[in-house]
């Protein structure tokens, strides 16, 4: 996608002059604008979606060039122009609305502020579907805690829990291999709650869960052996039980 600068032969003429008398032929002055960087990166695939869409090109820019943000069916998205707060007005920025998972592209028209070139490209990026699962931490027990039996896990999430867990049914499922699970397949939520305790995942129910502040949940696990026992969560994938979001993990002991 390239345009042919518009480059007069007043132009060229003041350009040829400009350069001084003895060197050896140099590139053009006038060369058009290129794009050197864009942020996301051509191609990337990105686990949370962009605040910002930037793109870096290799010289000043006229306050006309602009950039516009389309998705998978060629709808524009957004609209954006010469971000004038970057020194040297190299940068089109867009700040893109909440981006759902899935393929994006991003269309650019550079417009040299020296000569008026036009110049026209593209780059694109996706967003997984991880980066639709809400924040997940995890609140208790805390980092090298003494703590007792029935020990309490507490995560904090604004997600809707009733649509993060498994089924009532769900029994603690050995290992983290998740063979011979039916999988959240259907009307289930994509991703389910998977706390782990040295090895073998809980997937408790809403309704397993107590509430005990504003996105505050509470899980009480099983008798734990006296000792040290590492406690993760995340969000598992339906079908495979694998993450699907950041592991937070905490170590604790267990002193009866
Ligand atoms: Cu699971």
């Amino acid at each position: 996608m390239r345009a042919l600068a518009a480059v007069t032969a007043g132009l060229l003429a003041a350009v040829v002059v400009a350069v001084p008398a003895g060197l050896a032929p140099l590139s053009p002055a006038w060369a058009h604008a290129a794009m050197v960087k864009s942020s996301p990166a051509n191609g990337a695939a990105l686990k949370q979606a962009p605040k910002v869409i930037q793109a870096t090109f290799s010289e000043e820019l006229d306050k006309a060039s602009v950039m516009r943000l389309y998705d998978a069916h060629q709808k524009m998205l957004a609209k954006g122009g010469l971000d004038m707060s970057v020194a040297g007005h190299r940068v089109l920025k867009i700040m893109p609305p909440a981006l759902t998972a899935g393929s994006y592209s991003v269309q650019w028209v550079a417009i040299s502020s020296d000569d008026g070139a036009v110049e026209k490209g593209s780059f694109k990026f996706s967003v997984a579907a991880a980066a639709m699962v809400p924040p997940l931490r995890l609140v208790a027990p805390a980092g090298h805690a003494q703590v007792k039996n029935p020990v309490a896990v507490v995560i904090e999430t604004p997600g809707d829990i009733s649509q993060l867990t498994m089924g009532r049914a769900m029994a603690p499922m050995p290992g983290m291999s998740g063979g011979g699970m039916s999988g959240g397949t259907g009307m289930g939520p994509r991703v389910h709650l998977h706390i782990v305790v040295d090895g073998t995942a809980y997937m408790p129910a809403a309704d397993q869960l107590t509430k005990v502040g504003p996105g505050r949940y509470q899980y009480l696990l099983p008798k734990l052996a006296a000792g040290v026992h590492t406690i993760k969560v995340f969000w598992a994938d339906n079908s495979t039980h694998a993450p699907d979001s950041a592991v937070e993990s905490t170590t604790c002991t267990v002193t009866g």
